[in-house]
């Protein structure tokens, strides 16, 4: 098992469309690769002695990353995790193969509401993974009062001795959905109008930024480094083990869902060990090796009975009945809009 962080400077070249060193595949290899900090070293270590398939393991930051490094080619990768908004993108570009699903007969270990996403009705490119929620968190002990209300003004507009304190997760698709939802925009505007005022939400909340950055988020919020941090809720669950004290925000404007997904890419090398990997995850066990870990919800039947039942007791994890019309599954907009977003993020960016 190799588990490795890939360096800037392969992440540079694989931009460049140069090709990656590591393309001899040797027969019986898998080549997994993942966002940060999402898969339990264990986990690939039993896959390894329940197949006899030598894996590896890659991270990176956000579906961006993951659309630059696939649309450089070098198939490097067996199997991705995009996220549910990044399907249509990514298989739009001809980047993700089709599924034999004769390979994968525990598909239907999938719970019933996962059978049929509307990203991927007939799981033809991608097979769920884990799922959660994009909200934000805080440290009570320095909130006024030791409390902020459930909106997402807290974050956008956070009192002025939270400057520097502050982080957003660097991506588009996680900022440009709570910023549409605070400004009360359609998240799938066309209207430039509409967007230059998402723009001017997060132009005036960037000063207070410590910086964008989706890695790394449990740590910077354990060690108390920062007081509010844009996170998903896994990761919330295990910066609170560390520090009691954070409130994780289900903000009365909406929150993002999120079901993020296995799939192989179209220039992948090893094919049959991709779908023998697929089909085990979806083994109840196996799955529930990996909520214990990252600390978010999946989507196979059975799998409750191997979770640490400390992950049902977080509202976090397990969204009470009273917020549930808070959360909001990931619209897919036109490309009109999809442009119009990404011109925002440059400026913000710039
Ligand atoms: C965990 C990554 C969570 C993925 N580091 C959110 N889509």
């Amino acid at each position: 098992m190799t588990i490795r962080r890939l360096p800037l400077a392969i992440k540079a070249a694989a931009l460049a469309g140069l090709t990656l060193a590591s393309q001899a595949h040797a027969e019986g290899t898998l080549h997994f690769a993942n966002w940060s900090d999402y898969f339990p070293p264990e986990l690939l270590k039993k896959f390894e002695k329940d197949t006899g398939i030598h894996a590896t393991l890659d991270a990176y930051d956000s579906n961006e990353t993951l659309l630059a490094k696939l649309k450089a080619g070098g198939g490097a990768y067996d199997v991705v995790v995009p996220s549910d908004s990044f399907i249509e993108i990514f298989v739009k570009e001809g980047l993700l193969q089709k599924l034999d699903k004769s390979q994968l007969p525990n598909l239907a270990n999938l719970k019933d509401k996962f059978k049929t996403l509307s990203y991927d009705p007939g799981h033809d490119y991608t097979v769920p993974y884990l799922w959660g929620t994009t909200g934000y968190t805080y440290d009570s002990a320095k909130a006024p009062g030791g409390k902020f209300e459930e909106s997402w003004k807290p974050f956008f507009e956070p009192p002025e001795d939270f400057k520097g304190k502050v982080v957003a997760l660097n991506s588009v698709d996680d900022m440009w959905a709570p910023a549409t939802y605070y400004a009360g925009v359609d998240e799938c505007t066309e209207d430039p109008k509409e967007a230059q005022k998402v723009l001017d939400l997060m132009l005036k909340q960037k000063p207070l930024l410590a910086m964008y950055n989706s890695d790394g988020t449990i740590e910077r919020m354990a060690a108390g480094e920062v007081w509010m941090h844009q996170q998903w809720n896994g990761a919330y669950h295990r910066a609170h083990a560390q520090r009691a004290s954070l409130v994780y925000v289900y903000p009365k404007e909406g929150i993002r869902l999120f079901i993020d997904n296995l799939a192989i890419p179209k220039d992948a090398t090893n094919v049959k060990e991709a779908n023998i990997f697929l089909n085990w995850m979806m083994q109840p066990e196996n799955i529930a090796a990996a909520s214990n870990f990252a600390k978010y919800n999946n989507a196979i039947t059975g799998s409750e009975k191997f979770m640490d039942k400390e992950l049902f007791d977080d509202p976090a994890i397990n969204t009470p009945a009273d917020k549930l019309d808070r959360l909001k599954p990931f619209k897919l907009c036109s490309p009109k809009s999809l442009a119009l977003r990404a011109k925002v993020w440059t400026k913000l960016k710039k």
